[in-house]
């Protein structure tokens, strides 16, 4: 008999509602959930592939332990009382040492997360960080510098804006479902799109307005913008006198940087600047400056993003229908948030973190998240001590931290390395042991709360029994704490023990969530008044361009611009980016997505490629300072001459991940381990390459691909 069960996808992060129908434990079918609003049955390819996740044979099957040299892909297969005697005991060891600071645990912020951190509080250790400084952190530092939020805690009114600008948010090839769906709807009642990126993405092709910018200046295009704006009193004057305080600096500073000035610096004519910023004028407030997904291009990071989000308070859009607003919490309809594991009392942790987020040396980044790609350098220096365990869970340092060869190295110092994942990850590959989580289609997980304009709850819901020897996170966590002494901070057995104690006191039940998997803490959207009631976060209740969290810290709220280098002669900029066929660095072994999308192209504008004798096709190498690899080109006018660009995610080097192995080149082979050393982001557009026809033979390299 066929059951509908409702989950949530997990072929990436954005966790999109989804109806899954099964068949005698087969999963038959995927679509989006029909009950959510914004879904309505939609799914991306990556979540539709779902299918090919579950039943992939080349996944982890059973706890693996290593037995030779360490990326030798030597391997014994375990029992999980083997594995997580084996883990336990090591870490025991370790621990006593060296003390619990001395073991890292990292992940992509996920469900679990409230599990992980537990884990690590209960050894001592301060040591747990997330995905999101790589993703995102000046973003994050950005939002609560000028307003006391994170990125995080705000979101966008897409379906009622009128004119959406996005700098190299590719809305259409890196995929969020629901904004996908309220952007086109928007689009379809007449709302306008600009859109900058020095590459013509898919979501170029949708915009009404795309410039070409030079790589690496959306700065001094934004600089010139905030001119024209004050120049002409183009903004909401009534809003800003209420909100934003700073305006007088903020006016002096910009005086130098007009049009003209930043048509030198990004190529964009400076009539054309002038023209965005009346137009955009003419729609306020209901005008989103996108201030990202992925923010982590450059050293000057959170500057960028600083300036797009003052060209919204500006625009009067905060919290304005049709702009961005603060995500509600139940707090705000007298509802309760589902319990955190996290709320329980441990020991007092002393001393710095491994990345030193928090002290007087990187004071600003959020440290509830950490700074992930701070640790190879931390483990090379012993700085500020010695770390000996890592615990890599839902994340990949080796593709996902910059400078994968500096990764490794530090890799190779620890004592002890483990990896929680589903697949044959490049971390997994180079791991001691590997503890296979159960595929998202097989697992219940932690409670989501949803906060937004209406607060919900959602629930990740088991649909088929786990096809390998396989067991979800939270559990596998639970089971090392228990052998570590520290069981009695994971109140449970079950997934669905977990779910029944984070729901305590909210006035749901496990059982609530059965028939549409999720529940609603109020039906009505929840907007602060904007005249009078918008509770920014700052010291000053208000938008705070001269933003006290900076300038505190030593750091100016306005420095000077500094000009974008060029790349040297017969050198390019990298940069990088997704498509819609697969997740960063997790998809490429996927079998239906592997099959369309099998690996990674070098961008290269047609010009430069004419001079450096490549044609379309042509197998090249690309190095830079860190790496190399061999690579087709994609000879294209639809580049900017100062850049080259890849797919991130490509060139895996897990062999049993046999369709992924090898093909493509990885970005962060190349990239230099580079950061905004304010918000904390890395810097992954700052690496600069070269590239020559590759002069083997094309035949030779392709060899068993
Ligand atoms: N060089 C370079 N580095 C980057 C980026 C870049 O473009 N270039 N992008 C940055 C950005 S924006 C981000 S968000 C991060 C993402 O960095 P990561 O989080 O490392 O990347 P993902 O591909 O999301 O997932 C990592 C791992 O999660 C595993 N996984 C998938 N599902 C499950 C599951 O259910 N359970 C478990 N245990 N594991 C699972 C996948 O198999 C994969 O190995 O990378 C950042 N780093
Ligand atoms: N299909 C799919 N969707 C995803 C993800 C995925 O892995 N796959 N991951 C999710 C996650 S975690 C993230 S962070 C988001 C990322 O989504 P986005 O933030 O939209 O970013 P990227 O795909 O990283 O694309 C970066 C774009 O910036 C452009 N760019 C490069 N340099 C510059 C510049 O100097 N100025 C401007 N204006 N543009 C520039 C690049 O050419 C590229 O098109 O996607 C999310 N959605
Ligand atoms: S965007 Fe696609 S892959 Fe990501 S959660 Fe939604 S359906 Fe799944
Ligand atoms: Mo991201």
């Amino acid at each position: 008999m066929e059951s509908e069960v409702y989950t949530l996808c997990f072929m990436c992060s954005v966790r999109c509602p989804i109806k899954v129908t099964t068949k005698d434990d087969q999963v038959k079918w995927i679509e989006g959930n029909p009950h959510v609003a914004g879904m309505e049955g939609s799914l991306c390819p990556r979540g539709a592939a779902g299918i090919a996740l579950l039943n992939d044979h080349e996944r982890v099957q059973s706890p693996m332990i290593r037995t030779g040299p360490r990326g030798s892909g030597q391997w014994k297969k375990a029992t999980w009382e083997e594995a997580l005697d084996r883990v336990a005991g090591k870490l025991r060891n370790i621990i006593d040492e060296y003390g619990g600071h001395s073991v890292v645990l990292g992940e992509r912020t996920q469900l679990a997360t409230h599990v992980s951190k537990t884990f690590l509080k209960a050894i001592g250790s301060p040591n747990h960080f997330t995905h999101d400084a790589l993703c995102k952190g000046s973003v994050n530092t950005a939002g609560r510098s000028l307003f006391g939020y994170t990125d995080a805690q705000m979101g966008m009114d897409y379906k009622n804006t009128r004119h959406m600008v996005l700098y190299g948010r590719n809305f259409f090839e890196a995929i969020e479902v629901k904004g996908v769906r309220a952007l086109t709807e928007a689009l379809d009642k007449g709302a306008k799109l600009t859109y900058i990126d020095p590459r013509v993405s898919v979501t170029a092709t949708k915009a009404d307005r795309y410039w070409m910018i030079r790589p690496g200046t959306d700065l001094a295009l934004n600089y010139a913008l905030i001119h024209v704006i004050l120049r002409d009193r183009l903004y909401d004057a009534e809003y800003v006198n209420r909100w934003v305080s700073g305006l007088a600096q903020l006016q002096d500073f910009v005086q130098p940087y007009t049009p003209q000035w930043a048509q030198q610096e990004t190529g964009i004519a400076a009539p054309e600047i002038e023209s965005l910023a009346r137009e955009v004028a003419e729609d306020k407030p209901a005008v989103i400056f996108h201030f990202g997904y992925r923010g982590a291009n450059h050293a000057n990071e959170i500057y960028q993003r600083r300036s797009i989000l003052i060209l919204n308070a500006l625009m009067g859009s905060i919290e304005a229908k049709g702009g961005i607003f603060f995500k509600k919490g139940p707090g705000e309809v007298g509802g309760k948030q589902a319990r955190k594991l996290t709320e329980q009392t441990f020991p007092e942790i002393r001393g710095p973190r491994f990345d030193k987020v928090g002290t007087p040396d990187f004071p600003l980044p959020d440290p509830s998240h950490g700074v992930g790609q701070m640790l190879p350098r931390a483990i090379l220096d012993d700085d500020p001590y010695p770390i000996k365990a890592l615990i890599a869970y839902r994340f990949d340092p080796i593709m996902s931290i910059p400078d994968s060869n500096m990764t490794k190295k530090a890799l190779d110092k620890l004592d002890l390395i483990v990896t929680i994942d589903v697949n044959y990850s490049d971390v997994a590959w180079y791991s001691d042991v590997i503890l296979p989580e159960s595929s998202y289609l097989e697992r219940t997980d932690s409670v989501q709360q949803a906060n937004g304009l209406k607060p919900q709850m959602f629930l990740r819901q088991q649909c088929v029994t786990p096809r390998y020897d396989t067991r979800p996170g939270a559990i596998i966590l639970k089971q090392i704490a228990e052998r570590l002494g520290t069981g009695g901070y994971f109140p449970y057995k079950t997934m669905e023990d977990l779910v029944r104690w984070q729901l305590e006191g909210t006035g749901f039940y496990l059982e609530d969530f059965r028939p549409k998997g999720f529940v609603a803490y109020t039906d009505k959207q929840i907007l602060w008044d904007r005249n009078v009631a918008i509770q920014f976060k700052t010291p000053s209740g208000k938008i705070e361009l001269v933003s006290s969290l900076l300038e505190n810290a030593g750091f100016p709220s306005f420095p000077e611009y500094q000009s974008m280098a060029s790349p040297p002669k017969n050198q390019f900029r990298l940069i990088t980016g997704r498509c819609a066929l697969h997740t960063h660095v997790s998809t490429q072994n996927n079998p239906y997505l592997n099959e369309i999308a099998p690996e990674n192209m070098l961008w290269m504008n047609a010009k430069e490629a004419e001079r450096l004798g490549i044609k379309d096709g042509d197998m090249v190498t690309i190095s830079s300072s860190r790496g190399s690899g061999e690579m087709r080109a994609f000879v294209t006018d639809l580049i900017h001459p100062e850049a080259v660009f890849m797919l991130h995610g490509y060139g895996h080097e897990a062999q049993s991940a046999t369709r992924s192995f090898n093909k493509g080149v990885s970005d962060a082979v190349l990239m230099e381990n580079i950061s905004d050393m304010i918000g904390g982001s890395p810097g992954l557009h700052e690496t600069f390459v070269t590239v020559t026809k590759y002069e083997g033979t094309a035949a030779g390299k392709l060899g068993g691909r």
